[in-house]
């Protein structure tokens, strides 16, 4: 029997994405779960499961393409599991009788969610395209002439499609700016011709991936947005170390890594417990200071791809054996390309270590609309004036950046400093709760 496979629901406030990559070619067999395309939201990029086995008789996607939830990917033959020796691709879908063809049950989010984090025998990585060189840019007749109409050399729009297709929203946001002369574009980049690079030798131009063109939106509106002050600090965790130690043979049999994140991850939760301006967002329409109730934060994870912020719920109710294992399945997860868009939503707070990297301090973006991010570098041992004499301590250097349209510089060293005493005797956050 050919069965249809489709998109199913991605979440709630995403119906479409744009193809990345497809990775079945016609003939394949196919097993259930595998993943058939490589698929880009605005929110994520990640693989789509076939939740049918067999062979495939028809593609009906190509890179590039928007595709929306419910349409048509591949059609499969569900008769036929084994590849025949010497097999010939089989005749397109055409070919069979119509009433053949039965469609599958789109999967509701539930069972997409479940589906997607599923795994495949095979990574594969995105081939990143190269810009379309000036008179060759992708855009669609129409958008063209809007262009002409408008008077924009459309080679100077840059795209936000896949691959840097322009289309006629971008030609109309550029327009807009160069009328207005609107200083910051959502990227944060003022809109200055670009000298030409080639005169001071050879260049490559690259499309932004649509990741690389979300982070560069996200901070530049971020930064623009939010009057930052980031506050430092050194916290010694000579003892934490000592435990993490000792406890993190028992954590790695039940699945997780014991770090300076999972630790970090429970004792931010109780300090945004005890501050719940840090745990707020603005409303400067309405003049209001959100408060949220509910304890999620997200955790800078370092991709192939660039930064993603997958988050991690409800952080206060769980223990650290719990966020151990949540936070190394999640960072696998965001690295494989599996994570989903729901997992990058919902944030409260946000954490960004450095520290397996490298580095003395730096100073993190706050994640708007949150107010608030703790960024960590390296712990090194250093000699500390202790109980009379110098000690070797293992310090922690922490930055705390904050949003101080709403936290006042009092607040952030106090808030940070409650994050310190936590991290050098934890007892205290057990006695304060
Ligand atoms: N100081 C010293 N060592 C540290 C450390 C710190 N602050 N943080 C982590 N380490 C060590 C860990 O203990 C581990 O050592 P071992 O392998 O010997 O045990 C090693 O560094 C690697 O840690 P990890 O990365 O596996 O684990 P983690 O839980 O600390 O971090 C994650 C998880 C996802 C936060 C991390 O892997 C990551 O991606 N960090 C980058 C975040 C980032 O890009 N931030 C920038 C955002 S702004 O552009």
């Amino acid at each position: 029997m050919i069965k249809e496979v489709r998109l199913p629901e991605i979440s709630e406030k995403v119906d479409s994405g744009d193809v990345i990559e497809v990775l079945v070619s016609i003939g394949d067999i196919i097993e259930e779960e595998q993943s058939i395309v490589e698929l880009e939201t605005d929110k994520a990029t990640f693989e789509v499961p076939s939740p049918a086995a067999g062979k495939v008789v028809e593609i009906n996607v190509d890179t590039g393409q928007n595709i929306k939830v419910g349409q048509v990917i591949i059609k499969v033959d569900t008769e036929v599991t084994e590849a025949a020796p010497a097999e010939k691709p089989s005749a397109p879908v055409e070919d069979k009788k119509a009433e053949e063809t039965a469609p599958i049950e789109v999967p509701g989010p539930k069972a997409e969610k479940e589906a997607v984090v599923k795994k495949r025998g095979e990574t594969r990585i995105p081939e990143v395209k190269a810009a379309p060189s000036s008179g060759t840019v992708a855009a669609a007749p129409s958008v063209r002439q809007l262009a002409r109409e408008l008077g924009i050399d459309i080679t100077s729009v840059r795209g936000s499609g896949p691959a840097g297709r322009v289309s006629a929203e971008d030609v109309k946001d550029y327009t807009k700016r160069r009328i207005t002369g609107a200083g910051p574009a959502p990227s944060g980049e003022v809109l200055k011709p670009l000298p030409d690079f080639s005169q001071w030798g050879e260049i490559e131009r690259q499309a932004m991936t649509n990741i690389r063109r979300i982070i560069a939106e996200n901070t530049g509106y971020a930064w623009n947005m939010v009057p930052h002050v980031t506050q430092y600090d050194e916290a010694d965790i000579t003892m934490l170390e000592e435990f993490r130690k000792e406890y993190g043979v028992k954590v790695k049999e039940a699945g997780g890594k014991l770090t300076v994140s999972s630790i970090l991850l429970k004792v931010c939760a109780s300090a945004l417990k005890a501050f719940p301006k840090f745990n707020a967002s603005l409303d400067m329409d309405s003049q209001e200071i959100i408060y949220k109730k509910y304890f999620n934060i997200g955790v800078a994870v370092d991709t192939e791809r660039g930064l993603l912020v997958p988050v991690i719920r409800d952080v206060y109710k769980k223990s650290i054996l719990q966020l151990s294992i949540e936070l190394t399945g999640i960072a696998e997860k965001t690295r494989n390309k599996k994570i989903t868009p729901e997992d990058l939503e919902g944030g409260s707070f946000t954490i960004s270590n450095l520290g397996g990297i490298g580095g003395t301090d730096f100073s993190p973006i706050v994640y708007w609309p949150q107010v608030a991010i703790l960024g960590v570098s390296r712990a090194v041992d250093k000699p500390v004036y202790l109980d009379g004499q110098i000690q070797k301590r293992l310090m922690l250097p922490l930055s705390l950046s904050y949003d101080h349209r709403i936290i006042d510089g009092a607040d952030g060293a106090r808030f940070l400093r409650w994050i310190v005493e936590a991290l050098e005797q934890p007892f205290i956050l057990a006695l304060k709760e």
